[in-house]
Formats: structure tokens, C-alpha cells, sequence
């Protein structure tokens, strides 16, 4: 039986990936940060964390020590490192924490796997943030486009593509990036765009809000399906070699489109409710991402295979579900 260490175990993507990886018959080792209220330390696994091959332990990559008591006991064949500070607008209220935890975190998980199971596959969570003001004259960012970050969290996440490249050449590791852009579901935090729109349109509709507060309305984004994303993760480490992939769908669509999309699904129109307030704009925005996954395509046989529209109609019936449950 197959064994993956993964962090950020209990976010969107991490429980993803567990039930993938439970479905392919992998035993799974997670860790999970400790939170003063110890339900909210699951919430995401619930109906796995239990299960016969899952196991959660107290860790956090900002702690050397837990990672190395972690990985010498488990020596897991893959290692998924998930774990981050994820939103990009607070990566400019806590830049010192996110790049603690999105840089020197990575460091030390790979310092961890090099000292205690060198044999192991490592997977990066690498971001399309790392692009920023960067788009090739195609309109796409693939994996040779340069990376321009306008964000304390893109800065981070740069430094650990690096350091990730850098281990794989100087000490042979498996060690691989997934450059995934945005990708949503049910599970993203309502405080990232599609769900506080999908969120906010529900609650307009059952009479709960009044308004829809955003930021900028005019940037685009690639977006996906976390499932498909969590599928490339893996195929990723399966590949022969180590190895940085642009994982997208190749579809941009802007907020405002988001927007009409959302509320007229629910026979709304946006322009009469989504307003804009400045808190939510960032000191430097990423404009546009459009990614060209190509390379995935072609060498790990990926396909997306949620469309953007089915993912919608999941988070909406999601929420409205969530209301009518209170109700
Ligand atoms: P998420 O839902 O925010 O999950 C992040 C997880 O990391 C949470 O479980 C969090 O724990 C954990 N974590 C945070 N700091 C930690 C630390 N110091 N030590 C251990 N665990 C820590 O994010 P996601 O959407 O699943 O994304 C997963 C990874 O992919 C992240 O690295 C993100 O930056 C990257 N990424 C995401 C996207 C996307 O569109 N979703 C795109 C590209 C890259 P708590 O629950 O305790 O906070
Ligand atoms: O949903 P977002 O917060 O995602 P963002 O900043 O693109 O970051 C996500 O994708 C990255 C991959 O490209 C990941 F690495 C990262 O971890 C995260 O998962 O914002 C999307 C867009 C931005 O242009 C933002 O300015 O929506 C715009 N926006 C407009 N109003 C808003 C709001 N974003 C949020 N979160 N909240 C608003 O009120």
C-alpha cells in the first residue's frame, strides 16, 4: 500500500486529494494545525479523518521538529505540500507570516524530506500568482513565461518554485511544481471570489443580504474544478520524472462576468445589487490569467473535466442547500 504525507490536509484541495488518493488505494498521512476550537480543525475531512487509512497528526511546516518526528517515522512514497497562507489579499495585511509559511515553510519541508526519506516524490503547490504582470504575447502563461509577482504571496510562492528546482538538480530529489491556477468548489473559503459571489447572489435571493460589496471587477481568471486540479497533483508525482506543469482550463472570464453569470442563474441582475468598495481592492493587482497547459495535456494525459458552468451550479446549489437546511 502506497503512502502520501500530505499538509494542508484539511483545505480545499488537501480533502480533495485524500479522497483521491483513498480511491486509489493509497494510505494517507496528514497534518493538521491546532485551533482553539477543535471541530473547525476538521471541517473540510470530516467524513474521511476517521476512516482506517487516514491518519491526522499535530504539525505545521513552520516547525522543523514536527515534520522530521513525522516523516523518519512515516517514510511516505509521495509527499503533497499544500499547506500555505492561500489568500492573496491578506498575504498584504500578514506579508511577514505568509512568507514564513509559503517560502521558509517550503524550506523546511524540503530540508525534512532530504534528511529523512530522500526516496521519496515531493509535489509543490505552485501558483499562477507567480506570473503577475507577466502574459506572453499570446495571451497565455505557460511554463516558460517569466514570473513578475504583485503580491507578498506571489513573491513567496516564486521563492519556492525555486527552491524546489534548486533541490531537484543539486541533490537528485523528486521534486515537482504544479503551476495550478485558480480552481474553485463547495470547500473554497467564501472569503475568495466565486464563492462570496455564489454566497452573497444566494443570500440576495432568499432576502438574507442586500448588496454584493467586491473589489476590482475587471480582473480575469482561469478557472477550475479543485477535483480536476487534485487528479493533475497526483499524475504530476506519477510522471517519470521531476518536473514543473501549468495546470488551467484555458478559459478567462472577468469578475464582472462572474457576476451577470451568477445572478442571472437565479433570475437576478447583478448591475441593481454588486457594488464596489475599496477595502476589497489589493495595492497591486494581478489583471489577467489565462493558462496554457499544454505540457500537462500532452505528458500527463490531463484533461479538465468539470466545465466552469457545472462548477457554478455545484457551489450555488451548495449554498442554497446550506440555507435551506437553517431554514
Ligand atoms: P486552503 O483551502 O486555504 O488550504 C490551505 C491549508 O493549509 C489549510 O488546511 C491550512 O490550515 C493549511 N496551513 C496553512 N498554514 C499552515 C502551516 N503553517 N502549516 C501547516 N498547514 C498550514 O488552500 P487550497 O485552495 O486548498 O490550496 C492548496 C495549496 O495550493 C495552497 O498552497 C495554495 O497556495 C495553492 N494554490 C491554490 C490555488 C487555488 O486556486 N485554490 C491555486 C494555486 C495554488 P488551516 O485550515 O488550519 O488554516
Ligand atoms: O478569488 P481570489 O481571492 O483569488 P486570487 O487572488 O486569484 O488567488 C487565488 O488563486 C491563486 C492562483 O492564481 C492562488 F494561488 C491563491 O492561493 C488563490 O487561491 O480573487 C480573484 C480575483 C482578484 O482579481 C481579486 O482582486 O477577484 C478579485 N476580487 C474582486 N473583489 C475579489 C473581490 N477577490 C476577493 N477575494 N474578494 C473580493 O471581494
Amino acid at each position: 500500500m502506497k503512502k502520501a504525507f500530505i499538509t494542508g490536509i484539511g483545505g480545499q484541495d488537501g480533502s480533495y486529494l485524500t479522497e483521491h488518493l483513498l480511491k486509489k488505494n493509497y494510505k494517507i498521512y496528514g497534518i493538521i494545525r491546532r485551533n482553539s476550537i477543535t471541530e473547525h480543525q476538521k471541517n473540510r475531512i470530516e467524513n474521511i479523518h476517521n476512516r482506517k487509512n487516514v491518519e491526522l497528526a499535530y504539525g505545521d511546516v513552520e516547525d522543523r521538529s514536527s515534520l522530521d518526528t513525522l516523516l523518519k517515522k512515516i517514510k511516505p512514497n509521495e509527499i503533497y505540500n499544500l499547506a500555505a497562507q492561500s489568500h492573496v489579499k491578506i498575504s498584504f495585511e500578514i506579508p511577514e507570516y505568509t512568507i514564513k509559511t509559503n517560502a521558509l515553510g517550503v524550506f523546511n519541508i524540503l530540508e525534512s524530506f532530504k534528511a529523512n526519506c530522500p526516496k521519496s516524490k515531493f509535489y509543490q503547490a505552485s501558483s499562477s500568482e507567480m506570473f503577475g504582470r507577466s502574459v506572453d504575447q499570446d495571451g497565455y502563461q505557460r511554463e516558460t513565461t517569466k514570473f513578475e509577482p504583485v503580491s507578498p504571496y506571489g513573491c513567496a510562492k516564486v521563492f519556492a518554485f525555486n527552491l524546489v528546482k534548486h533541490y531537484r538538480h543539486a541533490y537528485k530529489l523528486f521534486c515537482s511544481n504544479g503551476i495550478l491556477f485558480n480552481h474553485e468548489s463547495p470547500r473554497r473559503g467564501s472569503n475568495f471570489v466565486t464563492s462570496k459571489v455564489i454566497k452573497t447572489a444566494v443570500e440576495i435571493k432568499l432576502g438574507i443580504k442586500k448588496k454584493l460589496y467586491l473589489g476590482n471587477l475587471d480582473s480575469y481568471r482561469d478557472w477550475g474544478h479543485s477535483k480536476d486540479y487534485v487528479r493533475a497533483m497526483h499524475l504530476i508525482l506519477k510522471n517519470s520524472n521531476p518536473d514543473d506543469f501549468v495546470i488551467a482550463t484555458g478559459y478567462s472570464k472577468s469578475i464582472r462576468e462572474l457576476c451577470k453569470i451568477v445572478f442571472s442563474s437565479l433570475d437576478l441582475d447583478y448591475k441593481k445589487y454588486v457594488k464596489q468598495n475599496k477595502k476589497f481592492l489589493r495595492p497591486e493587482e494581478l489583471k489577467y490569467l489565462r493558462g496554457d497547459s499544454k505540457k500537462a495535456r500532452k505528458v500527463l494525459k490531463w484533461e479538465p473535466e468539470i466545465s466552469f458552468e457545472e462548477m457554478i451550479k455545484e457551489i450555488k446549489e451548495f449554498w442554497l442547500n446550506y440555507y435551506n437546511a437553517k431554514a
